[in-house]
């Protein structure tokens, strides 16, 4: 799904950052917060502050660091827009935003500020809704001042008075539904002297989802308000979709660069054990506030709640975002991706050096389990495709869900472990091998594309429609030749197994 860039909102902050500079030049920059820092903001002159724009951004991107060294009054514009978007592949859900998607866009002000809100609520929505900064100090956070009907607009305004990353969120009852349908979003309040400098931020948040259908089902969705009560999820997912940031959305570093994640966790109600698969964070602001911790693998972000995470990536590869409560990953949605590119470091990480087969109970090939939700579709019965083109759509879901995990994103494959499917002699020989594999694994010594694998591939437990659209998806994908499996075909092999 794609993702917006930059929003704009850049406006005069040169001409006008320029007459507030008497203020507060002879403060020294000083780290981070503390009592005394509150109070000096606090006393602060008033009524005299420059007047600028926020710079605010769509996730995962996050605006550029605030160099002025003296305090403004930050206009920050916030439309609310209830909106129809993709939960997942097929899956469609009513959205409740700020600013048209989900996560809310990321608002950077420095400590200190006179931050404005002016909040709209568009014409077309259904309810009124509010905003509750955890920002801001003063009763509900903003709320009952932002409390807005549809086609109007609030204006309030709250001081900066701490430094940390902070969540904001809508508030109108019933508070969860409104919170459940993502509305949420990353305030970061940064510190008088700035944060230590990275080479790349990102704007990260996780959230869960409560539908009417099981994670998966196809169509339109509504809000599921007896799950969301009994916390029982359906979607968890970074950056409100699911695929958000994994894939063609991945986030993207270079070796050797220091990366920054601003992570907040919308909720409603789970909390999230934030974990990048094969890295390690080398500080971790816990909470988002001041205290930093080193050499974290996995750390708590509460629903509400923030943490900020950087990290030197030191070699290449594909780093997986997870919520380390992991069915959640695998089965819920909270996937993403940071993808590395540049020169290996075979001290560091060597990758794989040898690979022999290990099969202490024989050659029988296990079956994959179904998810629970898996089996309920598959009893369902198959989703009926009606044309080809149908097949490759639905086939799409089927490799991701899986065959990606192992066959990778693009069909590449992993040398030496995984033989590809893009361009792959082997299948092109003889597309039945496809379906044979699905059916009854793979195992072997088989030679894919001149390279020689010696590996397992257990079943894989799809029905007929299922194998017949993955296998058709794959021969039309990655420069592969074409061609159509039908379940006919498949129902055929399966028998003759
Ligand atoms: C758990 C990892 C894993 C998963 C999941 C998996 N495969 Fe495989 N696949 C393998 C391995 C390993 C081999 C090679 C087996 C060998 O060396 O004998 C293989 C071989 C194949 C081959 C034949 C070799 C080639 O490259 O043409 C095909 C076709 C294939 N897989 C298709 C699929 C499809 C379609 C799915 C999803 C429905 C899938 N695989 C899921 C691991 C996996
Ligand atoms: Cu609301």
């Amino acid at each position: 799904m794609k993702r917006q860039t930059l929003a704009a909102l850049i406006a005069s902050v040169f001409a006008l950052a320029a007459c507030g500079q008497s203020a507060e030049k002879a403060e020294a920059p000083a780290p981070a917060a503390s009592g005394a820092s509150q109070q000096a903001a606090a006393q602060e002159p008033q009524g005299e502050l420059p007047v600028i724009d926020a710079v605010v951004t769509h996730a995962p991107d996050v605006p550029p660091p605030i160099d002025r060294d003296h305090a403004a009054k930050v206009v920050v514009k916030i439309e609310v827009l209830e909106k129809v978007m993709q939960m997942a592949d097929g899956v469609d859900y009513k959205y409740w935003t700020f600013g048209g998607d989900v996560p809310g866009q990321f608002i950077r002000v420095r400590e200190g500020d006179q931050v404005e809100v002016q909040f709209s609520n568009h014409p077309t929505s259904t309810v009124p809704h509010n905003i509750d900064f955890h920002a801001a100090t003063g009763p509900g956070g903003g709320a009952a001042a932002s409390f807005t009907a549809p086609g109007h607009t609030s204006t309030f305004s709250f001081k900066a008075l701490q430094p940390g990353l902070y969540i904001y969120h809508c508030a109108t009852a019933p508070v969860g539904m409104h919170i459940a349908n993502g509305m949420y979003g990353l305030i970061l309040v940064e510190p008088k002297g700035g944060l230590p400098k990275v080479d790349k931020e990102f704007y990260v948040v996780q959230g869960d989802f409560y539908t009417k259908g099981a994670y998966g089902e196809r169509g339109l969705q509504p809000f599921d308000m007896e799950k969301a009560i009994k916390e029982q999820a359906d979607y968890v997912v970074f950056n409100g979709h699911v695929g958000a940031i994994a894939g063609d959305n991945a986030l993207k570093a270079n070796v050797g660069e220091t990366v920054r994640m601003f992570v907040g966790n919308g909720g409603p109600n789970l909390v999230s054990s934030f974990h990048v698969i094969g890295e390690i964070f080398d500080n971790v602001h816990v909470e988002g506030g001041d205290l930093v911790n080193k050499n974290i693998q996995t750390t708590l972000v509460p629903a509400g709640g923030a943490v900020m995470v950087d990290f030197k990536v030191d070699v290449p590869g594909s780093y997986t975002l997870v919520d380390h409560s992991i069915f959640r990953a695998f089965n819920k949605g909270a996937l993403g991706q940071l993808v590395v590119e540049g020169p290996e470091n075979k001290e560091i990480f060597s990758g794989k050096i040898g690979d022999t087969v290990y099969q202490p109970e024989g050659g029988a090939i296990q079956t994959v389990p179904l998810s629970a939700s898996e089996a309920a579709r598959v009893e369902a019965g198959p989703a009926k495709a009606a044309s080809k083109e149908d097949q490759i759509k639905l086939g799409k879901a089927v490799y991701e869900s899986n065959c990606l995990a192992c066959h990778q994103a693009n069909g590449q494959g992993v040398e030496g472990a995984f033989p590809p499917l893009a361009k792959s002699d082997y299948l092109a020989a003889d597309t039945k091998r496809g379906i044979h594999a699905i059916l009854r694994g793979v195992s072997g010594k088989i030679t894919v594309n001149g390279k020689e694998y010696s590996s397992v591939m257990p079943a894989v437990a799809l029905n007929d429609e299922q194998t017949a659209n993955v296998l058709t998806y794959i021969l039309n994908s990655w420069g592969n030749a074409g061609g159509q499996v039908t379940p006919a075909e498949v129902a055929t092999e399966r028998k003759a197994k």
